[in-house]
């Protein structure tokens, strides 16, 4: 059975609705940004580009990196996009668009987050690099598919008794990152731990400007919990939606984020341009 033309939704030149890509504007290894001008702060270090476009706060570029084919992407702010650019990436390699047919044979891409977090550990300084060994999922989004194949019970359930979490909010889930990535981009210059992804900024992060949250000590549940030395080191916007969906569309993915604010000190990074920069070159150094 093909897939209707209102689910898999194509431009009239064939691309794909809203990243506005055609399969062979990508690469198998694409960079993923939260934000679009950080796409050409990767692709200034290219040898060349290939191609180029930008639909809403989606802007992709492909071209050569020391002779790599790459792809970098923006994904732009949220769980909520990351269910768009995961979902069309996916459909431009396994999909026959024309057919509107499954392939037979999979394509496996590789996904590296290269995003801007802030830490909840005072050990975890702002300037430093963060791997996630797991994405831990505060937003719900992924709860619309069926996920069993990819959670993680046991610490799940540490984290929901620790932290008495409330049954009105979504379920936390933990994934793993990819071991194959992790292995090309670990060393001793990066902390490692879980990355708490949640879906907005402000409340869902445990930040208060004018209005009361529903748990004001989840964050400092957050800081103290752990399960078999693991902790959360960290908090941002996309990491478990990246590691849910690339696992269950059959991909792999890693996120490394630059830590620009330290929530347990209150620190903000006095350049924070200057550690993405940072995190950008040791990506680069690594992906090749
Ligand atoms: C919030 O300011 C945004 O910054 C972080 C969060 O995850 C969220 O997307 O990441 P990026 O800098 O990669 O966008």
């Amino acid at each position: 059975m093909s897939i209707k033309d209102s689910e898999l939704i194509l431009n009239p030149d064939g691309s794909i609705y809203h990243l506005n890509l055609k399969p062979e504007n990508i690469a198998h290894d694409i960079i993923l940004v939260g934000d679009q001008d950080r796409v050409e702060k990767i692709t200034k270090h290219f040898d060349s580009i290939e191609f180029s476009t930008q639909k809403r706060e989606f802007k992709t570029q492909t071209g050569f990196y020391k002779g790599k084919r790459l792809t970098v992407l923006s994904t732009g702010i949220g769980p909520d996009n990351i269910d768009i650019v995961l979902n069309e990436l996916d459909a431009l390699v396994n999909i026959d668009l024309k057919t509107r047919k499954p392939k037979e044979t999979h394509t496996s891409l590789n996904f590296v987050r290269v995003g801007t977090s802030g830490s909840l550990q005072e050990d975890v300084p702002v300037d430093a690099f963060v791997i996630s060994s797991h994405g831990l999922d505060l937003n719900g989004m992924l709860h619309f598919y069926k996920i069993e194949t990819i959670e993680n019970p046991d610490i799940e359930k540490a984290f929901i008794e620790y932290t008495n979490w409330n049954s009105n909010k979504a379920r936390p889930i933990v994934i793993n990152n990819s071991q194959k990535l992790e292995k090309i981009f670990d060393s001793n210059q990066v902390h490692k731990g879980l990355t708490a992804t949640a879906g907005g900024f402000y409340g869902p992060q445990g930040r208060i400007l004018r209005l009361p949250l529903q748990d004001p000590s989840l964050n400092t549940k957050m800081d103290t919990f752990s399960f078999q030395g693991m902790r959360i080191t960290n908090f941002e916007m996309e990491t478990s939606v990246i590691y849910g969906l690339s696992k269950l569309l059959g991909h792999h993915a890693l996120s490394l984020n630059a830590i620009i604010a330290n929530r347990a000190t209150g620190q903000f990074s006095k350049d924070p341009k200057a550690v993405v920069e940072k995190l950008i070159i040791y990506t680069l150094n690594k992906i090749v």
